[in-house]
């Protein structure tokens, strides 16, 4: 029996780069080990403001975008999270389990509602509790996180904890966290301090996977570098060339330190060109298969659909465990 991974993307912004090194490239390579769920996490994108259209639109975009990116429907479950009802009905049980004072500890609830202050809504603060359900549901036994994520996490094993107190233990099983091997972190090209985000609303701090190649040039050239000219891997020090050494490394497979040596006694803008033709080659037949997949839907949505129901098969039977076990079944 292979072991259940589970991880998604929130429908938000234009995936970028940043969600291809730090999540999907690293799904891809789970998906022959692990018996693998990836979903389009929708339901969480409501927490904030959506155009409907654009949403509409941007789910089946990110789906295409993860097949385009390498994930094999074949090999993987793929779904949408609205598509299976059980995340929403799990969310339930366990909001009703989660003491409000747990919620207020979470420090994304203050970045996002400082980020969205005139929509701070129930959602954003319960969001936590969502993505709770949506790892136990499938008794994941890994889940990929990135750092932003661990705190959301503990909270899970929290949830875990209150329902086996109340309801025995077995019943939900708590999946262990699954650093991937490069774990890197990848920072906005004009403010390297700060994390590359797929909803910036500065369009020049990200490379999406769908830019075009000419803007892809222009925004790698564009990235703000240090005020040295060495290419020397130092985040503390110089973050704006580290983070283009990491996204160099993270596409050409290279370590750090054979860039540093290949690049010894150049300048940044060396590094920048290369960088640039190196995304535009990995971006380009990405972008080929998304639109070939994107031209003729009908395999699309078999693909959705299978993913659906596989991934809800799996989901009721912890549904069925848990609605026993609280007393309404
Ligand atoms: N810059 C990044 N570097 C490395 N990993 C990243 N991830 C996102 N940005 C980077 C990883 O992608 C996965 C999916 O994340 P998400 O889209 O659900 O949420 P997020 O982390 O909140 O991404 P954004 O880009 O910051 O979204 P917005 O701006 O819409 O809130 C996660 O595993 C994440 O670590």
């Amino acid at each position: 029996m292979k072991k259940v991974i589970l991880s998604g993307s929130t429908a938000t912004g234009d995936l970028t780069i940043g969600n291809y090194i730090g999540a999907i490239g690293n799904w891809k390579n789970l998906q022959t080990e692990y018996d693998c769920f990836y979903m389009v996490a929708d339901l969480h994108a409501l927490t904030v403001k959506q155009d409907p259209k654009v949403l509409r639109e941007r789910r089946l975009s990110f789906f295409a975008q993860y097949i385009a990116l390498g994930l094999d429907p074949e090999k993987n479950t793929l779904f949408m999270q609205s598509d299976v009802h059980q995340h929403a009905e799990l969310s339930w049980v366990l909001t009703c389990l989660t003491p409000m004072g747990f919620l207020n500890r979470m420090t994304q609830f203050k970045d996002k509602s400082a980020q969205h202050a005139k929509n701070i809504n129930a959602g954003l603060y319960t969001y936590p509790i969502l993505m709770a359900a949506d790892i136990l549901l499938y008794r994941a036994d890994l889940v990929p996180v990135g750092e932003d994520q661990k705190q959301h996490l503990e909270l899970c094993r929290d949830i875990v904890g209150f329902f086996d107190h109340n309801y025995g233990e077995g019943i939900l099983k708590l999946p262990e966290p699954y650093i991937g091997k490069q774990g890197a972190r990848i920072m906005s090209l004009q403010d390297p301090t700060r994390k590359m985000s797929k909803s910036d609303e500065n369009p020049k701090s990200f490379v999406s996977i769908l830019d075009p190649l000419k803007k892809i040039q222009k925004k790698i050239k564009g990235a703000v570098t240090d005020s040295g000219s060495e290419i020397i891997f130092n985040p503390e020090v110089n973050p704006g060339i580290s983070n283009l050494i990491t996204i160099y490394s993270s596409f050409s497979g290279k370590a750090i330190s054979q860039i540093e040596k290949e690049y010894a006694g150049k300048m940044y803008g060396h590094l920048k060109v290369d960088l640039a033709d190196l995304v535009c080659a990995t971006l380009d037949p990405v972008q080929k298969k998304y639109n070939e997949l994107m031209n003729d839907q009908s395999a699309l949505v078999q693909f959705m659909s299978a993913g659906a129901l596989a991934a809800s098969e799996r989901a009721q039977k912890t549904l069925n465990d848990v609605y026993c076990a609280v007393g309404i079944r």
